[in-house]
């Protein structure tokens, strides 16, 4: 048996990158399946790669993998002829062009790592991006190795009357014992870790979707029967989802069938094995009663985005792991103009800059920092990140905003002529932008080299003489040893300017002729570039960095009074909701610098909610935006050290004076909002819940007169989801004595339903305060919690860690010491959510001497304990480094 062994921890670099020895044209497998021991027979057709740099054996990767037998063109090996390295068999004297045959017996039922072929519920799944398909069958696992695929497969009909893997089925029948089987075949090479597997007995909804140029593919949604009353939103989000990328991108799907199947156990969101999509039910199920409007939304945006991934992801492929970003930043960037084409594009651009900068900005600032395109790593899992997706978005949004809508639809149209059934690289990507545009982006490339968020500062100025506006940057990357080389970046810069009157202003560059648009990009180039401007009184407003057309921090010297300004008048919204925030962060940090003592700019503050509070001509889902405050952990992330009880207090005393002093104006929104009719999903409804849930948690926050009772009603005359959930955390989250009565009745309703159990467990887990840790003990032994599912996992301790700072910080350091016990314990378990659950003492330093000491004293005791696996070891040794 091959062992995951010690020896693998060496980094692997992307300057080591050499092409694969061996392809494989072609794989025949056959899986006997069942959940103790399932045997998998398979051929590979192998030749040697003309364009390999030397003559190697062959390597195959296999993890745990009870062999069988082995033969080369249908003979025995001899004993000599095979060898092991690490994870790998090498075999000599293969012939130029050879069938390889291997027999493996695996273990589903024991694999709790959820990678390979794994047991969910009463199905079989396998899970194979990235390297899970060598824990499957002895392979060349890597993605340039692209190969078609038959599948035969055999299992117990009455167990798993339901067998799929990917492509179309051939053939299906009877066999002897109550088995049955089928035979897939996918006409399309692929990378193996687009192959999947299902068998299982589960529920179906079926629809069907006809392609522009006339194919009529069968969609198929499955899920547990239970759900299948469930399953409606996602087929809507699929249809939509194949309609949009024909009109936005002129791009169809290719096969007669696509299969989305739902569980309940599964490491991430979503996964987009070609027509067989394997999903986290929670990006699946919704219905009104169990499901809130971001999980309806967040539905539409993963179907989205696994289905995006057909052609960005599966027909034009990564070369390897480094280029993950080639898929990922990419399809999140289309997942991302996905929801904001069916959606309100300002309110999601909005929830996007603020996911990059509460999930991504500290992993820039953190101890795993890394470039889009990393440079290394020692376990590719570990490189899922909000750095390789999210700010690899913003790199491809970047490329749209320098080339034009046009431009990049030229570009992306050029990369698939040129790369379709490929396996490439982000400077393909590249190329064909530049080829298709006739542009030089040679130093843009930069962008996928270079670690950490950039900074932008800004100065303006007058020349008085000539009558010229001025604006100057400066750009500058963080100190990482991988930046040392770099030059200056391209950075895409849109601005503005607000007259005395707040009026938008025309925006002229010196030289132009007439007058200019109200938005402008400036492209900077240099460490320094400087930007005139005609026809702009001198103390014209800036308005800078709108629609974020960069990833970057940007430093200006903006007055208080001028953020107000451009909180309220900035015509790009987004821009309105970067001043509030920064206005907001001002507030707080002056509050955290006095002993939570709230400054005299918090007036500005007031009057700026409270004009977006009375402007009913503004989208409810704007103004809630506008209305959130960064949360503890963002302010934390600035400040060092953190004084984790201090950044509480002082958020505290600004929610109960906001909510004091406007509690007239928010109690009339509220009632304005909450408009008495039956549950709807369009986006004025959307927008309405979301806003009066704000308000609600607002006013018991700021313990308004009879906010308790609002918030009982909210809470009891709820018909759906987002509402209870909102009076719920309301509830919890002041204290209210109602709480507990409250908890228990929607344990009771939602019991045996567990993506509603996991918003229980996560409401309580944020619960601040020292006797937090207590009752996340008290939750891990709640008989629907297990460490083996990561949605309880992440419901439960990843709240507690992320969302909870009060709690996790407490002074004794037990709330340390339960997060050590849990990531050793899970460690054994499923490693890539032990690896994820680690990072939360990544920035343990920041926390003064003793909270230090107790942080540092628990990633010790997880980097000694035996056989830790390589994902955690990556991610406590760079945190202790
Ligand atoms: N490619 C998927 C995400 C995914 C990545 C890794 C996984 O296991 C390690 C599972 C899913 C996506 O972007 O949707
Ligand atoms: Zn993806």
């Amino acid at each position: 048996m091959a062992a995951r062994g010690d020896q693998g921890r060496r980094p692997i670099l992307r300057g080591d990158y050499r092409p694969p020895a061996w392809l494989v044209d072609h794989v025949d497998l056959e899986l006997e399946l069942a959940a103790e021991s399932t045997r998998v027979l398979a051929h590979l057709d192998v030749r040697r790669n003309p364009e390999a740099l030397d003559r190697e054996p062959l390597r195959l990767s296999g993890v745990e993998l009870k062999t069988r037998r082995v033969l080369v063109d249908g003979q025995p090996l001899a004993d000599r002829q095979r060898t092991m390295d690490g994870e790998s068999m090498v075999i000599g004297g293969v012939p130029d062009v050879a069938r390889i045959t291997t027999e493996v017996e695996i273990h589903p039922e024991r694999n709790t790592a959820l990678e390979g072929l794994y047991a969910a519920g009463s199905s079989l799944l396998t899970q194979c991006e990235a390297e899970g398909f060598r824990k499957i069958t002895w392979f060349p696992d890597r993605p340039d190795v692209m190969a078609t695929f038959r599948v035969r497969l055999i299992a117990d009909r009455a167990r798993y009357p339901l067998l799929l893997s990917n492509g179309n089925q051939l053939e299906s029948g009877e066999l002897e014992d109550g088995r049955h089987y089928a035979v897939w075949e996918d006409p399309f090479p692929k990378p193996s870790y687009l192959f999947a597997v299902v068998a299982a007995d589960l529920a179906v909804l079926e629809d069907h979707f006809t392609t522009r140029s006339g194919r009529q593919v069968a969609l198929k949604v499955y899920s547990e029967p239970v759900n299948l009353h469930r399953l409606d939103h996602a087929m809507a989000s699929l249809k939509r989802a194949m309609a949009w990328d024909e009109e936005r991108w002129g791009l169809e799907y290719d096969l007669d069938v696509y299969h989305i199947i739902a569980t309940h156990d599964f490491n991430m969101g979503a996964m987009e094995n070609k027509s067989l999509n394997i999903f986290n039910a929670r990006y699946v199920l919704a219905d009104p009663d169990t499901a809130t409007d971001a999980d309806y939304e967040a539905v539409e945006a993963v179907i989205g985005h696994e289905y995006f991934h057909n052609w960005t992801g599966n027909r034009v492929t990564c070369r390897d792991w480094f280029q993950l970003t080639l898929k990922e930043g990419l399809t999140v960037f289309r997942d991302q103009e996905f929801t904001a084409d069916l959606r309100s594009r300002a309110v999601k651009r909005i929830a996007d800059v603020a996911t990059l900068m509460a999930r991504q900005f500290p992993e820039d600032a953190g101890p795993m920092a890394h470039s889009v395109r990393p440079e290394r790593y020692i376990e590719i899992n570990n490189f899922y990140t909000a750095t390789v997706y999210e700010k690899g978005a913003e790199v491809v949004r970047m490329y749209q905003t320098l080339l034009g809508r046009e431009g990049f639809r030229r570009g992306l149209d050029l990369y698939f002529e040129r790369h379709d059934g490929q396996a490439v690289t982000c400077d393909d990507f590249l190329a064909a932008m530049a080829d298709a545009n006739d542009r030089d982006l040679t130093q843009f490339a930069r962008w996928y080299a270079q670690v950490g968020t950039p900074r932008l500062e800004m100065t303006t100025d007058y020349d008085h003489e000539r009558g010229h506006y001025i604006l100057r940057f400066r750009q500058s990357l963080s100190a990482h040893p991988d930046n040392e080389q770099r030059g200056p970046l391209m950075v895409p810069v849109k601005i503005g300017f607000l007259g005395p009157d707040n009026q938008p202003l025309p925006v002229t560059r010196v030289g132009e002729d007439g007058e200019g648009a109200e938005t402008r990009l400036l492209v900077l180039t240099n460490v320094d570039a400087e930007f005139r401007f005609d026809q702009l009184p001198p103390d014209a407003l800036p308005s800078v960095l709108r629609d974020f057309s960069a990833p970057v921090r940007l430093d200006y010297d903006w007055s208080d009074e001028q953020l107000a300004r451009l909180a309220g008048h900035d015509p790009d919204p987004f821009s309105r909701w970067q001043a509030m925030r920064r206005l907001a962060e001002r507030v707080l940090t002056a509050a955290i610098e006095a002993g939570a003592r709230l400054p005299d700019a918090v007036e500005l503050l007031i009057a700026a909610w409270k004009a977006v509070l009375e402007d009913e001509t503004l989208d409810p889902a704007l103004a809630a935006e506008l209305l959130s405050l960064p949360s503890e952990a963002e302010l934390a992330q600035q400040r060092d050290p953190v004084d984790v009880d201090c950044i509480h207090e002082s958020r505290k005393a600004l929610l109960m004076r906001l909510s004091q002093v406007l509690e007239p104006v928010l109690r009339a929104r509220y009632l304005a909002c909450r408009d008495g009719a039956a549950w709807s999903d369009s986006p004025e409804a959307v927008g309405r819940r979301a806003l009066s849930n704000l308000i609600l948690n607002l006013m018991l926050d700021g313990q308004c007169e009879a906010a308790d009772g609002l918030a009982v009603d909210h809470y009891e005359s709820a018909d759906n989801m987002t509402d209870r959930m909102g009076a719920l955390k309301a509830l919890v989250h002041g204290r209210v004595g109602a709480a507990d009565r409250a908890l228990r009745g929607f344990e009771d309703r939602y019991r045996d339903d567990p993506l509603v159990m996991d918003k229980w467990f996560a409401v309580q887990a944020s619960v601040a305060g020292a006797d937090a840790v207590r009752r996340i003990e008290a939750l891990m032994a709640h008989p629907a919690f297990s460490l083996k599912n990561p949605n309880k996992v992440r419901a439960l301790l990843g709240t507690f860690g992320l969302h909870n700072p009060t709690g996790f910080h407490a002074a004794d350091g037990s709330g340390y010491a339960l997060m050590g016990r849990v990531i050793r314990e899970l460690d054994g378990i499923n490693p890539q959510v032990a690896a994820r659950l680690a990072t939360v003492f990544n920035r343990w330093q920041a926390y003064g001497a003793e909270r230090a000491g107790r942080m540092r004293g628990e990633l010790e005791a997880i980097a000694d304990k035996k056989g830790l696996s390589p994902d955690v070891e990556e991610i406590v040794k760079a945190a202790l480094r």
